[in-house]
């Protein structure tokens, strides 16, 4: 089954941690990014581990050179089961994560094309040449975008059986139906505004899973 990894970008504490006990049921993984981190610190990490034991992402978009990407990694991954980075600064920045990711038994997911509209001005050009050195690297994942299924296709068929974590379902208008003809098994589909912006966030992740299951 795809799998259903919540994007926790709220800037409140109790807020995030009542979204994680109400939605646990239904979600198999929470990815928390800046909003969150910023708004509280890098601890807050731990504590949703701890509280849900769900496998958690940062999504920090790792983007420097080498020496300061091993820096981010180490920190992060002290409580994080994977951290999602750029490619684009090239294979030596990306293999400094997946140095550190390798001594701790995490994962690194790299970005290849991103879901919003001007991913189309710069990432998109590059982003088949993302996908092969995603491949070349052996990332545990790369992120690729619902909103462009067609994109999603291309860079799934490019990465071959490296698992897919695709944003821009829900708030960001992608077609479900469409993505969830092309995912497959271990892939997933994050979903954040939808849920925790929802009247009720333990429903809307049920409504999510339930599509899940029975592949639409
Ligand atoms: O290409 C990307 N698009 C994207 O939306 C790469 C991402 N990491 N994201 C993140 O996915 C974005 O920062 C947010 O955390 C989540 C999508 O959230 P939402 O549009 O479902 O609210």
């Amino acid at each position: 089954m795809v799998k259903l990894m919540l994007a926790l970008d709220v800037m409140d504490k109790n807020k995030a941690l009542e979204i994680v006990k109400e939605t646990s049921e239904y979600i198999d993984a929470i990815k928390i990014g800046y909003p969150l981190v910023l708004a509280t610190d890098l601890k807050i990490v731990k504590e949703i581990k701890e509280l849900s034991n769900k496998e958690i992402i940062c999504d920090f978009k790792v983007a420097d050179i080498p020496s300061t990407n091993e820096k981010i990694a180490k920190l992060t991954l002290q409580y994080a089961d994977g951290i999602i980075c750029h490619g684009f600064v090239g294979e030596d920045s990306v293999k400094a994560i997946q140095n550190i990711a390798k001594e701790n038994n995490k994962k690194v997911i790299m970005v290849t094309e991103m879901s919003h509209p001007g991913a189309v001005m710069f990432m998109q050009p590059i982003a088949n040449e993302l996908a092969k050195l995603a491949k070349k690297l052996g990332v545990d994942g790369v992120v690729a975008p619902s909103t462009r299924p067609e994109r999603l296709k291309e860079i799934k068929e490019i990465v071959g059986e490296i698992s897919i974590i695709s944003p821009g379902i829900g708030a960001q208008g992608g077609d479900l139906e469409k993505v969830l003809r092309i995912l497959s098994n271990d892939d997933y589909i994050i979903v954040g505004r939808s849920i925790y912006n929802s009247e009720s966030p333990k429903e809307s992740a049920k409504m999510y899973k339930e599509k899940l299951k029975n592949n639409f």
